[in-house]
């Protein structure tokens, strides 16, 4: 296990709240830390109590008396991927240790916060012939990468699940919303989108199960992902689609993978990963 590194970010996004300093020794929960002083935030958006977020509970027995932690709590799933998750006083703990503040931050669940990464992958060619790279000898494959609006970083155009969505409509939903701007499509436009993506998003391959190391979270909100890739071998059905950024992305590309991307949260472990997964170059 890694030590989250994103999640003890010295500013808390959107934000000029600064968090409690945690430091490489000390992000373990079992290292006992009586000094231990995480800030208390909670983003004002999340106050005003939007739908897709929990309450603001006031106390601890409110929280206990309304969520239900480690289980379905009616269409939304408090389970994690990482296993049974402790919960403190009626607060839900993050797996991964300290992150110098309590509260949800901007994630809007107590807990685990559901999101999926949709990784859609091509061969990068030039002139029709794949690419080999000169120092590995391996092909290139490149990915669909969004810039986010948020921190203006690439990412994959990943997204929270919705209330009792299915897994695989949320992949193709925010791949989309996204990438292929389909909230702004026609009518007939996103039909035709539609029927394209269906195809590619037929077989997809499980590229990673877990938690995040995302800005964003909390010492009691974290968000957790399940990564799918996409691969269009022949280079034939997402080309027939066009890139075009919308909903939280500013900008869309097909970027090369390779090691040493910068990239949102923990994202370039997910496509190390693919390149494995595909014997691409890395
Ligand atoms: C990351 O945040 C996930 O890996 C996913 O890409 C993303 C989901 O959050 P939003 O894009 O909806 O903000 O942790
Ligand atoms: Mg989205
Ligand atoms: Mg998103």
């Amino acid at each position: 296990k890694c030590l989250h590194v994103n999640a003890r970010s010295k500013f808390y996004p959107g934000s000029d709240i600064q968090r409690f300093p945690v430091p490489d020794e000390k992000v373990d929960w079992t290292v006992p830390w009586a000094d231990y002083k995480p800030v208390n935030y909670t983003a004002p958006s999340l106050l005003k109590q939007p739908l897709w977020a929990d309450p603001q509970y006031r106390d601890e027995s409110e929280l206990k008396k309304c969520l239900e932690f480690n289980k379905m709590d009616g269409g939304v799933d408090r389970t994690s991927h990482m296993g049974k998750y402790s919960v403190i006083n009626g607060f839900p703990r993050n797996p991964f240790g300290r992150t110098g503040l309590s509260g949800r931050g901007l994630l809007g669940r107590w807990g685990p916060n559901h999101a999926t990464d949709p990784i859609v992958t091509r061969w990068k060619k030039e002139v029709g012939k794949v690419m080999i790279h000169s120092a590995s000898g391996k092909n290139i494959l490149q990915f669909v990468a969004i810039c986010r609006k948020d921190s203006k970083e690439w990412a994959i155009p990943g997204g929270m699940v919705d209330v009792g969505e299915k897994l695989s409509a949320t992949l193709k939903r925010e791949f989309g919303e996204e990438a292929l701007n389909s909230i702004q499509l026609s009518e007939a436009d996103r039909e035709k989108m539609k029927a394209l993506m269906n195809i590619l998003f037929q077989a997809g391959e499980l590229v990673y199960k877990g938690y995040v190391d995302d800005p964003r979270n909390t010492d009691n909100s974290w968000m957790e992902t399940v990564a799918v890739n996409f691969h269009d071998e022949k280079g034939d059905s997402v080309g027939k689609l066009n890139l075009q950024a919308g909903d939280d992305a500013g900008a869309v590309k097909w970027m090369d993978i390779e090691e040493g991307l910068k990239l949102y949260a923990s994202h370039s472990h997910f496509l190390q990963q693919v390149a494995k997964m595909r014997s691409a170059h890395w």
